[in-house]
């Protein structure tokens, strides 16, 4: 008999292999610039309840995670100090909306790697010896070495948490699906920086037949890596 989490629209993963060795929980962007104060999704104005609501279940899940041996993973969007990997457009786009990346914050320049603002947020600090991938688009894959690492550690379950639902969590998501791998997104577990896009990403995922995986939430998850 294998194990399983109970997900919408199936339980997860489908096959019940469900293991340390071959599952990661890849917590995405937890960064000061996307849940902190003064940082990027700040400056743009957006409601910073809504990106910090997922930090005390993702907390929870990390525990639990780490006391069983699950492999753990983070992943941080930035960009070259010399903004050498920043695309034109994201540059033009981020200024329109006033939260220029490159330009000065109150946490250093915005979404710049080494800036304070860059920065995993404190509570849920990557402990010696987890991953950490460097991203400077959406998607975890993007010009990253991610799909080595899992294939080299025999991943084959991606669970995902972190920020945004609907952008670099479901970029990551969409692509994993692609490449094989089997993926549950925990729905408490992640946060958009406008609600009803949150729960748009998360209706996406369950389309026939969890078109991108399945969706669960921080207490099943625990529960079944506990059983
Ligand atoms: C965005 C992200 N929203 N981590 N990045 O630009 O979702």
């Amino acid at each position: 008999m294998g194990r399983f989490v109970d997900a919408d629209p199936y339980p997860y993963p489908f096959n019940g292999e469900l293991h340390p060795s071959n599952t990661v929980l890849l917590v995405i962007d937890m960064q000061t610039d996307f849940c902190g104060k003064g940082g990027y999704v700040d400056k743009m104005g957006y409601d910073l309840s809504l990106t910090r609501s997922p930090i005390t279940p993702i907390h929870n899940v990390l525990c639990a995670a780490r006391a069983k041996g699950y492999h753990i993973m983070h992943t941080r969007e930035g960009h070259r100090p010399d903004l050498a990997d920043l695309p034109q457009n994201k540059q033009w786009r981020s200024r329109q909306i006033g939260a220029g990346i490159g330009d000065p914050g109150p946490c250093g320049k915005l979404l710049v790697r080494g800036e304070p603002g860059w920065e995993i947020i404190p509570e849920l600090a990557p402990l010696p010896g987890e991953v950490i991938i460097d991203k400077p688009g959406k998607g975890s894959f993007y010009a990253t070495d991610l799909d080595l690492v899992l294939k080299r550690q025999g991943i084959q379950n991606i669970v995902l948490a972190g920020v945004t639902t609907d952008v670099c969590v479901h970029t990551t998501m969409r692509d994993a699906n692609d490449r094989g791998y089997e993926c549950l997104l925990l729905s408490d577990c992640t946060a958009a920086t406008d609600y009803g896009n949150h729960l748009a990403a998360l209706k996406m995922v369950k389309m026939q037949g969890g078109v991108f995986g399945t969706v669960s939430d921080s207490r099943s998850f625990i529960e079944a890596i506990n059983d």
